[in-house]
């Protein structure tokens, strides 16, 4: 998408008090692309402030200056203040203000300046200046080619880096999935500034508590059922398993993954109960797209490889939806197989 950097470059050019927002239940990308700006725009003199909608996972709490951020859930009125007194605002990692429900409240209609960058499919106009990129792998991944664009690679430090690199990390899986050169050559620059790269990939990958670990071990023993004809292995959770384990925000992470462990799976499905609705997040390999089956089945969305969906039915009722819309896709599943297995 073309956007005028120079443009960006005049807003910025004098000191903004600048607020960063980024979607609820934010994930690695989401805190690492808002607190890699923040680095860097403060190193700019910049005032700045990030507000989420709702807390970030624990496994990020060692990323610099995290304690820093705005938990909108939290403290709306401190959040409302930050945001009436901003002059410029940064939208990242979201593309639709429905991400951040009602701290977008009236934003539709302020004058104020908004600069989206973010790599998700489908982008609203919700900012004057939009930097979107759905092949790139994370927003991390454009934050540090925005800052490159703006001539200014060299204020990359490893604070900047660190952040950064953990949202790269995250999105792609531990360079799993969306990777291309130009990621790689990125993140040989922030390996360069400092990124400690086993630190970061410690904290990221080995933060499990001993209730997630128990959690996975239930889910993978008594929660699976694969579905070999269509290379799709299911696992849910009813709310039962929400209470016995004490389930919070962020423990059945990465759960779903697990099914693509498993040789000649295509498609992982993790359906759980929540109070009043049922969620579930697709994942797939090579072609398979899941983005078009969440959308046109469970009104969600996402990236072909990986989306999210709800339904309103119980949860038996949506486990065999999905089962019964696989036949549909059979045909889709075993070009994609085919076509994965045969590069
Ligand atoms: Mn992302």
């Amino acid at each position: 998408m073309e956007v005028n950097i120079a443009a960006v470059k005049a807003l910025l050019a004098s000191p903004q008090d600048v607020v960063i927002f980024s979607h609820r239940n934010p994930d690695g990308d989401a805190v690492g692309s808002s607190l890699g700006l923040y680095h860097y725009l403060r190193s700019q003199g910049h005032q700045v402030k990030i507000i989420l909608p709702s807390e970030y996972p624990d496994f990020l709490g060692f990323l610099p200056a995290v304690e820093d951020i705005l938990i909108f859930d939290d403290f709306p009125e401190d959040s409302k203040e930050y945001i009436r007194r901003a002059t410029l605002f940064f939208i990242l990692d979201f593309n639709s203000f429905d991400r951040i429900d009602k701290v977008a409240e009236g934003l539709d209609k302020d004058n104020r300046p908004r600069i989206m960058i973010d790599h998700h499919l489908y982008p609203e106009p919700v900012a004057d200046h939009m930097f979107s990129d759905p092949s790139a792998s994370s927003t991390c991944e454009m934050v540090y080619q925005f800052i490159d664009d703006l001539g200014h690679a060299g204020w990359v430090t490893k604070d900047v880096a660190d952040c950064l690199y953990t949202g790269i990390l995250t999105d792609t899986g531990g360079f799993k999935y969306s990777t291309s050169p130009a990621l790689f050559r990125t993140v040989a620059k922030l390996l360069e500034a400092g990124t400690d790269d086993y630190k970061v990939q410690d904290h990221i990958w080995n933060s499990m508590s001993e209730k997630q670990l128990r959690l996975l071990g239930h889910c993978l023993a008594n929660r699976l059922e694969i579905l070999p004809e269509y290379r799709t292995g299911i696992i849910y959770l009813t709310k039962e398993d929400y209470q016995h384990f004490d389930i919070r925000r962020g423990d059945t992470e990465g759960i779903v993954n697990y099914v693509l462990r498993m040789h000649n799976m295509m498609i992982a499905a993790f359906i759980h109960e929540q109070p009043t609705i049922v969620k579930m997040s697709l994942r797939s390999k090579g072609e398979m797209d899941v983005q078009q089956i969440c959308k046109a089945h469970f009104r969600g969305g996402g990236h072909r490889n990986a989306a999210g969906g709800a339904s309103f039915a119980p949860l038996g009722t949506t486990i065999n939806k999905f089962k019964k819309l696989l036949p549909n896709y059979a045909a889709e599943i075993d070009a994609a197989y085919h076509e994965f297995n045969n590069k």
